[in-house]
């Protein structure tokens, strides 16, 4: 089933220069990025995006990271999106990450896990409206290019 879904490099993903190789494998499996951004979140956006977590030990911490720097947010679209890019980014915990995923390649702590992905399609539609306007996703474009390249 075609779906949605939010995906964000983290600070230390960015700080690691891994932007292009990360995006470069979401490309070559297939799926389309039809909402691309740089930001740095602010409390309030971190606060938003990590509400679930409120109250536990590690929420303070993960706030103060997810607004350390700037983080790369992306909207795919594809056949099973949310599930399978979960797939690629690999376990939370980077020792529990399968060989060949993001994770695994390039994380060793929980903590600096270098990417988010939603976890369903509820998380993924709350994820993408806190991140970006309707009017920032470009879903149409294969369609808009068809019609440019048609007109001549
Ligand atoms: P995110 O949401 O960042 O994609 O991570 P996951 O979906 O894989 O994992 P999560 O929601 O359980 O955790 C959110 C975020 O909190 C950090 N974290 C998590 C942490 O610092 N200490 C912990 O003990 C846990 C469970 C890592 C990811």
């Amino acid at each position: 089933m075609a779906e949605r879904t939010f995906i964000a490099i983290k600070p230390d993903g960015v700080k690691r220069n891994l932007i292009g190789r990360i995006i470069t494998k979401f490309e070559e499996k297939g799926y389309k990025i039809i909402g691309l951004k740089m930001l740095i979140p602010t409390t309030e956006i971190a606060e938003k995006h990590y509400e679930e977590h409120k109250g536990k030990p590690f929420y303070p911490r993960l706030i103060k990271y997810i607004t350390s720097g700037p983080i790369v947010a992306m909207v795919l679209e594809g056949e099973n999106v949310i599930a399978e890019s979960r797939k690629m980014m690999g376990a939370t915990k980077p020792e529990e990450a399968q060989p060949g995923t993001i994770r695994f390649e390039y994380a060793i702590t929980k903590e600096y896990n270098i990417i988010h992905g939603s976890d369903s399609p509820e998380s993924a539609e709350r994820e993408i409206n806190i991140y970006f306007k309707k009017e920032e996703l470009c879903s149409d474009w294969t369609t808009m290019l068809e019609m440019i390249t048609n007109e001549g």
